[in-house]
């Protein structure tokens, strides 16, 4: 099935191919900041995708992926309101990480602020050579409100966080990646052709364990680790335990199924 459709207006497209949607930040003529409007509908969009879809490409149309919050709300902003602001974001991001679907980001040009924080949720992402990663919220006399401060130094360390948003230090796709902010580089224009490679392998894996890795592992993380480890040991006995699972098992012993390695090639 091969289902284009415009759905949310003009702000979200997205597009369904068989097991993979690819949903689309549309506004690029505003290189993609996220308003208000625009994080509600990317929130109903997730929330509305079909049962039939196993994993998520998100991405931005023209150069830029984010330049982050759409900076005109701010202006009549009041302390209350700006903490409503974020309650909203969170909840609208909470959608991507930790919804049913992996997320695959492709990132080209400015991943900056919220933007930054967006591509965060995700659980892969993927960077065209032409991005660069910044938190100009400094220079712009606010803070990170979209999350970041948990997400982004959960993925780069509270001290990479506090020099980029003290300096405006902006980093380019090799050096997100040598942090590992970001997962893989491609070449400019290549960016979706990887995150459909590696959305078709995501899509092979067993439902369940691909649900115990986004709900169950990021528990896992935030606990003490004699927690940590009887969590682990339920969710292992619960995936294990499942019939597809012990086909899987049987399909590599009886020598019917692919060696490690074999099929993908990071
Ligand atoms: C915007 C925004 C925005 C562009 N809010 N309108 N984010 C930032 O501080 C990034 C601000 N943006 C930029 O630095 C540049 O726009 C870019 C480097 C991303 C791209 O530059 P360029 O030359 O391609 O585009 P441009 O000409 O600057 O922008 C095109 C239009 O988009 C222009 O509007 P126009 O009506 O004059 O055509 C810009 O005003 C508009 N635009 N970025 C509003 N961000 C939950 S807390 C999160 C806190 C943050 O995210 S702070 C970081 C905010």
């Amino acid at each position: 099935m091969n289902t284009p459709s415009q759905t949310e207006g003009q702000l979200i497209n997205v597009h369904i191919d068989a097991a993979i949607a690819t949903v689309t930040l549309n506004r690029p003529e505003k290189r993609n900041a996220l308003s208000m409007p625009f994080v509600r509908q990317l929130q109903a969009c997730f929330e509305a995708l079909p049962g039939s879809v196993r994993v998520v490409i998100l991405n931005g149309a023209g150069a830029h992926f984010c330049a982050g919050l759409d900076l005109s709300e701010l202006s009549e902003t009041n302390a209350g309101e700006g903490m409503q602001h974020s309650m909203l974001w969170y909840e609208a991001f909470a959608k991507v990480q930790f919804g049913r679907l992996p997320v695959i980001v492709v990132m080209q040009g400015a991943v900056v602020g919220g933007g930054l924080e967006l591509a965060a949720t995700a659980h892969v992402r993927v960077a065209e050579d032409s991005a660069y990663f910044g938190l100009p919220e400094g220079q712009r006399g606010i803070f990170l409100g979209g999350g970041g401060s948990v997400r982004v130094t959960k993925l780069i360390g509270f001290s990479r966080v506090t020099e980029m948003m003290l300096t405006g230090h902006v980093l380019n796709a090799t050096e997100a990646h040598a942090i590992g902010l970001v997962h893989y580089v491609t070449p400019a224009g290549e960016g979706m052709r990887k995150a459909r490679e590696l959305a078709a392998r995501i899509a092979t894996n067993a439902p369940l364990s691909n649900y115990a890795v986004l709900s169950v592992l990021p528990l896992i993380a935030e606990q003490p680790m004699s927690h940590g480890l009887m969590t682990e040991q339920l969710i292992a006995a619960i995936t294990q335990g499942a019939p597809e699972a012990k086909e899987r098992v049987h399909a590599f012993l009886e020598k019917r199924a692919d060696k490690v390695g074999m099929a993908v090639n990071p």
